[in-house]
């Protein structure tokens, strides 16, 4: 409120100034005072009428939340991360059936990225044929020596105890089968190892007991904290977080999250990953990605999702009582579509973004972003020109 003075204070000596900051600190005022009516105005035209009636009901939850968390720092950013969603950004409606389980289903779940596809076929093609060849051979050979060489077809048993044909065969197939195997799966492993190129964009994940926090330090350093929905009729979970389907782009139950991990489709993106407390593991298995979260220690794999949409994951090391409640879910979006979501955020800027003056002369800030992303060592000086930037978006 004193900063309201001084500012009003200060505008009395330049009158465009004042025009301006009263607008903005006016409207900050209303956004404090009014989140329902701000988020209600806010909502896309989508869905007009369920949006203002859901977002009422949610506001006074993240109060609840905070309340109950009043020390918990973590989750009151994520309450603010939720309610600063601008209607640019609506999250996605997932595909039923994709990047989630399916009932009766027995196979590895279709994959979105280049690795996934390449173990799927292996999988598929190399290792399920030879896995079939082998059984069927074995099987074959036990009901043969069964049949023909038991007592009573075969009273006079054979002395023969060497055959070198039969012995250079058993001993080479197996060795061909396993270089056959190998190859491959050696190929795909070095292949996942290999680090994100430079530029690419940088996720921080942070596994939690029991949540999972998302750090975006390339788009203005905000975070956002992700926990599982609750499920209708069932016992409450996460105190103050809605029941999964309350909005219409709910996915499955114990699946979905309040703040889902939003990323670039198409484009490699390095995940850095650690945990806070105990061990956990981030496991995506429609994106064939699966690394442990070790406290005081970072691992880091690049991830590349081929198409937009939304996958689904659960923490995959065994991390406590709440281990099966800390789902994962990854909404991948076309870069203008990622760019309005981090735009969404207090303080999120365009990674790769120069500065100002450049974002003003662009027509469009989201082709202009991809374009500024080959200069990699203006990046870093662009940070205080494009905070100030959103500041008035926010
Ligand atoms: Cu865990």
């Amino acid at each position: 409120m004193n900063s309201g003075k001084n500012a009003r204070a200060a505008g009395r000596a330049t009158k465009t100034r004042s025009a301006i900051l009263g607008k903005t600190l006016g409207l900050s005022l209303a956004l404090a005072m009014l989140p329902q009516v701000a988020l209600a105005a806010g909502q896309p035209p989508v869905a007009p009428s369920p949006a203002p009636s859901v977002a009422a009901t949610v506001a006074p939850d993240r109060g609840a939340v905070s309340a109950l968390n009043a020390g918990n720092a973590v989750n009151q950013q994520g309450a603010t991360a939720d309610v600063a969603a601008s209607p640019a950004y609506t999250p996605m409606k997932p595909t039923e059936g994709i990047g989630m389980p399916v009932s009766g289903g027995y196979g590895l779940q279709k994959q979105f990225t280049p690795f996934g596809e390449y173990g799927h076929w292996i999988h598929d093609i190399v290792l399920m044929p030879l896995v079939a060849l082998m059984t069927i051979l074995v099987l074959v050979l036990l009901v043969w020596v069964a049949v023909r060489y038991n007592r009573r077809a075969n009273p006079i048993a054979s002395r023969t105890s060497h055959n070198t044909l039969l012995e250079v065969v058993w001993t080479l197939l197996p060795v061909l089968v396993l270089v056959g195997i190998a190859v491959p799966s050696i190929d795909l492993i070095a292949k996942q190892y290999k680090p994100a190129p430079e530029k690419a964009l940088t996720v921080k994940i942070t596994g939690n007991q029991w949540f999972w926090t998302y750090a975006y330090p390339d788009n203005g350093e905000f975070e956002v904290n992700s926990y599982m929905l609750n499920e209708p009729g069932g016992p409450v979970v996460n105190a103050g977080i809605r029941q999964v389907g309350s909005k219409p782009w709910d996915g499955p139950a114990q699946l979905e999250v309040d703040n889902r991990m939003v990323v670039p489709a198409g484009e490699p993106i390095r995940l850095q990953i650690t945990a806070a407390d105990v061990i956990h593991s981030f496991g995506i298995p429609s994106l064939w990605f699966k690394l442990d979260a070790v406290p005081g220690r970072i691992n880091e794999k690049v991830l590349f999702i081929d198409k937009p949409g939304v996958y689904y994951g659960q923490c995959s090391e065994l991390c406590g009582v709440k281990h099966a409640y800390m789902p994962i879910a990854i909404e991948a979006l076309p870069r203008a579509q990622y760019n309005a979501w981090v735009l969404s955020h207090a303080g999120g800027k365009i990674d790769g973004e120069e500065k100002l003056a450049d974002t003003m002369r662009s027509p469009a800030p989201v082709a202009g972003a991809s374009d500024a992303a080959a200069p990699s060592d203006t990046a870093s000086e662009a940070v205080p020109a494009v905070e100030t930037s959103s500041a008035p978006s926010a």
